[in-house]
């Protein structure tokens, strides 16, 4: 992939294929192509095809997907399963059938079994029953982990597959109901603060333990991974993530002293905990030559400012 390469960006809006523009805008790729879901639905076989046929891009990152939090997940499943495999089997096979030098597909780690030995490695893969919060979501994802080796395996593609941890950073999701859990915290500590509210509901038993990458470090990831890494390197797939976990109560904590709350934290048992634990194995990447860079409490304090500058309506 050099500068003047034509690269598509799938999902260019939402938090990480913002990211990944961003990044390679400030590389110096020249290049970027990118639609608004308006002008290009990834559900419809036609449009995606006649885009690929007419644009011809050389390599795609495939961050286009429907996502949300543990809620959506569970009262959407339909809607996760079926949009999810549409956009990613019409991007695969338009790739396929135009050429694309290389692809880039992002699942996530949920892909893995809920009781799978800690920290997840690459090989746990479909070795055991998926956390039912998000069932429709996983085989969505294993089915694009297992189109892309089909495809490099039968066809003689270059597509590649990265699992990220939970994400957040700019251009996160702040709606309570569909969000993850930080941009959920973060929008309800700033309000409870803002409204002089002397507690905050946190979802479950704050007890599960999870594991969070700043989008810029995941874009910075899958940049790297697309000029260096080969889909012969890397395998099936790849973890990126910190390695790093803490509770979702310990979460909580950092962000009322990033936001400057004192009130108390209050758990909702009524809402589900999810996956007790999902901490990734990143000896793969790292042996790969790539590591994070932004530590938690940097990152949750740039994710607030981020929210306060642009997610607050006036
Ligand atoms: O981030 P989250 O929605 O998704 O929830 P998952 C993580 C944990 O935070 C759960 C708790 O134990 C939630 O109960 N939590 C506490 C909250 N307060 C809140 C809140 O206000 N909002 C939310 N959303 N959670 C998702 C999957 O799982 O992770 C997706 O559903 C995907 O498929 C994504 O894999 C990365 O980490 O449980």
């Amino acid at each position: 992939m050099d500068k003047q390469s034509k690269i598509y960006v799938a999902g260019h809006r939402g938090l990480v294929g913002s990211a990944i523009v961003r990044n390679l805008n400030t590389a110096g790729y020249s290049n970027i192509i990118t639609r608004t879901s308006k002008g290009l639905d990834l559900r419809k076989q036609v449009e995606v095809e006649a885009f690929f046929e007419e644009e011809q891009p050389e390599y795609v990152f495939l961050a286009a997907a429907k996502v949300g939090g543990i809620l959506a997940n569970s009262t959407y499943p339909g809607q996760f399963l079926y949009d999810n495999l549409m956009i990613q089997m019409n991007v695969i096979e338009a790739a396929r059938q135009s050429e694309v030098k290389k692809l880039l597909f992002l699942g996530s780690t949920c892909i893995y079994p809920k009781m799978a030995p800690q920290p997840l490695k690459e090989e746990y893969l479909l070795t055991g029953g998926l956390e039912s919060t998000n069932e429709a979501y996983a085989i969505a994802k294993i089915a694009g982990i297992k189109m892309c080796n089909a495809y490099n395996k039968e066809y003689g593609t270059n597509f590649i597959s990265v699992m990220p941890t939970n994400l957040y950073g700019p251009n996160d999701n702040f709606d309570l109901q569909s969000s993850h859990v930080l941009p959920a915290l973060i929008r309800k500590i700033h309000e409870a603060k803002v409204n002089k509210k002397s507690t905050v509901s946190v979802w479950g038993s704050g007890r599960p333990l999870r594991e969070f990458l700043h989008a810029d470090d995941l874009a910075d990831a899958c940049v790297y991974l697309m000029k260096h890494c080969d889909a012969e390197q890397i395998g099936e797939f790849i973890n990126i993530g910190t390695g790093k976990e803490i509770s979702i109560e310990q979460l909580a904590l950092l962000l009322c002293e990033a936001i400057g709350y004192e009130g108390k934290l209050v758990f909702d048992i009524s809402k589900p905990d999810g996956t007790p634990r999902k901490l990734t194995d990143v000896s793969k990447l790292h042996n790969l030559g790539w590591k994070h860079s932004i530590k938690l409490k940097e990152g949750v304090q740039d994710a607030y400012n981020w929210y306060l500058d642009n997610a607050i309506k006036p």
